[in-house]
């Protein structure tokens, strides 16, 4: 699915984001940028050791930041590491922290003059964020930043199930009509 807002197309697809070739690809990261499984430990292990050895000097990020760092060996020239809340409750500013991590990677992005990034599910994995309010503050803040900002060509999230995309395109078809 996909939606052109002003200048940027917005789409959704299913697949690994390790071979996605937009300028730059997010990873879900920790605050100690040290690598992990997931989404993390597939961008490590598909882009190779400079990017750690770059995480290694940048030395940490706090929940709801974003670094970037090279792509190393991937198709991507950037990875914008973000660090997405830890869900408990909904009650800890994870809502806060989950737009945070899309706004402050989508800033990197801009400042960088980069035109097209994509965004694996943050938080939703072992992070334990329910999907579908996940997909709502992911959405909407995709949104409301390409209402304010242009510069970005394309934004894609790159969903890993069948279920997620189902979710992310129910989300994106509702706040859009
Ligand atoms: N491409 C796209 N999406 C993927 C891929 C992939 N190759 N692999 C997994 N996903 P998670 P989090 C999906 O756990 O919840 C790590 O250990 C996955 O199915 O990667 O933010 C870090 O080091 C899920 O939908 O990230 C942190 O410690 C989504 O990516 C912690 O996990 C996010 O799942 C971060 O947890």
């Amino acid at each position: 699915m996909e939606v052109k807002i002003a200048d940027t197309v917005i789409a959704l697809v299913k697949g690994d984001i390790t071979e996605e070739s937009t300028d730059a690809i997010v990873n879900a990261a920790n605050s100690r940028l040290m690598g992990g499984g997931g989404v993390d430990g597939a961008i490590h292990r598909a882009g190779g050791p400079k990017i750690m050895e770059e995480c290694r000097k940048i030395g940490g990020c706090a929940t709801g930041s974003a670094v970037i760092t090279t792509g190393g060996g991937l198709k991507a020239k950037y990875v914008i590491h973000t660090v997405g809340p830890i869900y408990k409750d909904g009650d800890h500013q994870e809502p806060e922290l989950l737009e945070s991590s899309y706004r402050s990677s989508l800033d990197l992005a801009l400042d960088k003059g980069l035109k097209s990034i994509a965004f694996p599910s943050i938080s939703t994995g072992a992070y334990g964020y329910p999907v579908e309010e996940a997909a709502g503050i992911a959405i909407k803040t995709v949104l409301e930043f390409v209402s304010a900002h242009k510069g970005l060509a394309l934004i894609r999230f790159v969903l890993f199930s069948e279920a997620d995309l189902k979710t992310y395109s129910q989300i994106l078809a509702k706040l859009t009509k």
